[in-house]
């Protein structure tokens, strides 16, 4: 096992890594940039260094001060987090080339899954459901309305570089697919160096589930349920939960398998999501993440495995002694993006942390690194903590939600609290009937303008 690691990252994540580590008997290191200087990841950190400026540019991605740091500190290994450096295949080809373990996959199967067509084609080969779409990327207009015709319209063009739904374009007839070609082009040149761009058929009212894996590399990999994402604005997650209210065991199980299989002939080693659209009873492949997600503690919560402590273990070259058979689920799990934004029209809101007090009892988790007193600086993203509950079953879950936002306490800023505590009590969440489009239909629709002046009792 490792000594000493270095956390490249900031926020909960780096908390949520020191927590693992701490568990484990290794030593730590934070980095920070001079606008986290009195971030709580540095203070609990057993040492720290300073990497740069505010700008993430030349901090939290500022590869040679990485490097400074693990050689200065003699960490064995860098934990990426999520965000900045976790997904990036050069870095991690970098470290190697300097003796640092990178915890996370191998370069060659970040490279494969950062490429979304080449992600496409393995999952076909891997035997996992795809949307149907063009074999490849798409050359000329004539060839993408011959595809376009045989797929069905409406159809979406996607950058192979993209995901995250950056560079998407819906084209609803033969008329539009000229245009939507050409400004998805644009926008993957522009955003991503790379106009390569691909053609998929358009599931109109789907869920979004996606499914955790881990594998260790050496034969082993296994699958840790789903998480449905399906609410989110503007391709930010805003509320995840496991197990899907769309779901029945027979069917996590099956999909589970599938991705549990792949990853054991991928010879994948890490943990992983494979990312899917749900609809009619039916799992289509999109993209896979190479790296621990935001929304991993609402599986750690019904599975009892500990995502990170796997993850570390797995990257110092630990066989998984987890089997599939020991992965049970039990009860429900709901997690809220608490960001300092405001909750009716998402407005930044960065600033001073004048009182806080975060809820607590059974079932309730909060993962966060802000305190009293500590100033949120507008450098980076608005993610303030996680509020993550748990019960036995989805009613308990929602129960605990509901009484759990309404203690917490965020002086100072604004945050999306509100926003939950009015989608706790909506009809529609209580009973799990939503799709991608829900939460910014709702929205639109007004579903917060009275809200906005919503206090708890
Ligand atoms: C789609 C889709 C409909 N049909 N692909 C958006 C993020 C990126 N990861 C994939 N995305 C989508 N791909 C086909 N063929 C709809 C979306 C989509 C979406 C997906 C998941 C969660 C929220 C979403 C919001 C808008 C669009």
């Amino acid at each position: 096992m490792f000594e000493k690691i270095l956390i490249a990252n900031r926020g909960e994540i780096a908390l949520r890594i020191l927590r693992a580590a701490k568990e484990l008997g290794i030593a730590t290191v934070a980095v920070h940039s001079t606008a986290d200087a009195h971030a709580m990841h540095v203070k609990l950190a057993d040492e720290s260094v300073c990497i740069g400026p505010p700008p993430a540019r030349e901090s939290y991605l500022n590869i040679p001060a990485l490097l400074g740091a693990c050689e200065i500190t003699g960490a064995e290994a860098l934990h990426p987090g999520y965000g900045f450096l976790a997904e990036n295949a050069r870095f991690a080809e970098i470290l190697a080339d300097h003796h640092i373990v990178f915890i996370g996959p191998k370069p060659e199967h970040i490279r494969l899954m950062g490429d979304k067509i080449e992600a496409k084609t393995t999952a076909i080969r891997l035997g996992i459901p795809c949307v149907p779409g063009s074999p490849g990327a798409v050359t000329g207009d004539k060839e993408a309305a011959a595809i376009a015709r045989t797929l069905g319209f409406p159809v979406i063009v996607k950058a192979a570089a993209g995901g995250g739904g950056r560079g998407m374009k819906v084209a609803r007839s033969a008329n539009d697919l000229p245009v939507a070609l050409e400004m998805a082009r644009i926008e993957a040149k522009a955003a991503f160096g790379d106009d390569s761009v691909y053609l998929e058929r358009l599931l109109e009212k789907p869920r979004h589930i996606e499914i955790q894996v881990l594998g260790d590399g050496h034969g082993k990999a296994v699958h840790l349920g789903e998480r449905d994402c399906s609410l989110q604005r503007r391709n930010q997650k805003v509320w995840e939960e496991s197990p899907s209210p769309a779901l029945n065991a027979p069917q996590r199980l099956e999909i589970g398998e599938i991705c549990a299989n792949a990853m054991r002939e991928l010879g994948y080693a890490s943990v992983g999501t494979l990312e899917f659209l749900y609809e009619n009873g039916k799992f289509y492949f999109i993209e896979m993440n190479t790296r621990i997600q935001v929304e991993h503690p609402v599986t750690e919560m019904i599975t009892g495995v500990d995502l990170v402590n796997e993850q570390i273990r797995i990257a110092a070259g630990s066989p998984l002694t987890l089997t599939q058979k020991e992965v049970a689920f039990q009860g429900h799990a709901i997690e809220c993006r608490i960001n300092a934004e405001h909750s009716a029209t998402f407005r930044p809101s960065p600033g001073k942390i004048a009182y806080y007090h975060p809820p607590g009892g059974l079932g309730v988790r909060v993962d966060s690194a802000v305190y009293a007193g500590y100033s949120i600086p507008p450098n980076y993203d608005s993610l303030v903590g996680k509020l993550i509950v748990h019960g036995r079953n989805r009613n308990e879950a929602l129960m605990r939600l509901r009484r759990a936002l309404d203690e917490f306490i965020i002086d100072g800023i604004d945050t999306t609290i509100p926003l939950f505590q009015t989608l706790v009590r909506n009809a529609d969440i209580q009973n799990g009937l939503y799709d991608i489009h829900w939460l910014e239909r709702f929205l639109a629709l007004g579903g917060m303008d009275e809200a906005s002046a919503w206090v708890s009792p």
